[in-house]
């Protein structure tokens, strides 16, 4: 761990959201505070928004599809270097990848190993993503400033 306290943007994924209380054991066992929660079901336009960079992929109207299937729980994480953690926690993009390289993951164990879209839950990757993602999922929402050990400094 290191001393630079983040907030991040997970999303547990339509066909995960059953699974729901068992991810959310990970994220308390892993030390994460939960600092908003939203269930909710992505429109299309919002589906297509939230993951515009992917526009033009092969996988990209099955993603759409999927992001649309049923509610998604968005959530708010903070802690230590928590954009990189929870990453980790999730494991590889592709589950196939993950049960192999990861078996403790959350995309190894909660994704679809035979559907590389439907891999379970979401994490930013970078602080950029996470201040664009947490707008999306919580536009109203006015943060407080990340507490550092030298005092007030807004890492996200
Ligand atoms: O940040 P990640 O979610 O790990 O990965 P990403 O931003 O590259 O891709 C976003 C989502 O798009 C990913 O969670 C699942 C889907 N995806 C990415 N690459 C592929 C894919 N879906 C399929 N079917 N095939 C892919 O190659």
């Amino acid at each position: 761990a290191t001393d630079k306290i983040q907030r991040t943007l997970a999303m547990i994924k339509p066909d995960a959201i059953d699974n729901s209380p068992d991810i959310e054991k990970v994220i308390m066992d892993e030390g994460f505070t939960v600092v908003e929660r939203r269930r909710v079901r992505l429109t299309r336009p919002e589906a297509e928004e939230f993951y515009g960079e992917h526009r033009g992929k092969s996988f990209y109207s099955s993603l759409i599809e999927y992001m649309t299937s049923g509610e998604v729980l968005a959530l708010i994480l903070a802690g230590d270097d928590a954009i990189t953690h929870w990453r980790k926690v999730l494991g590889p993009t592709q589950v196939s990848r993950a049960r192999e390289e990861a078996p403790e993951s959350i995309r190894a164990r909660f994704g679809d190993p035979d559907n590389d879209s439907n891999n379970a839950v979401h994490g930013s990757d970078s602080v950029t993503s996470a201040q664009r993602e947490i707008k999306f999922f919580f536009p109203d929402l006015t943060l407080e400033p990340v507490l550092t050990g030298e005092g007030a400094k807004e890492y996200l």
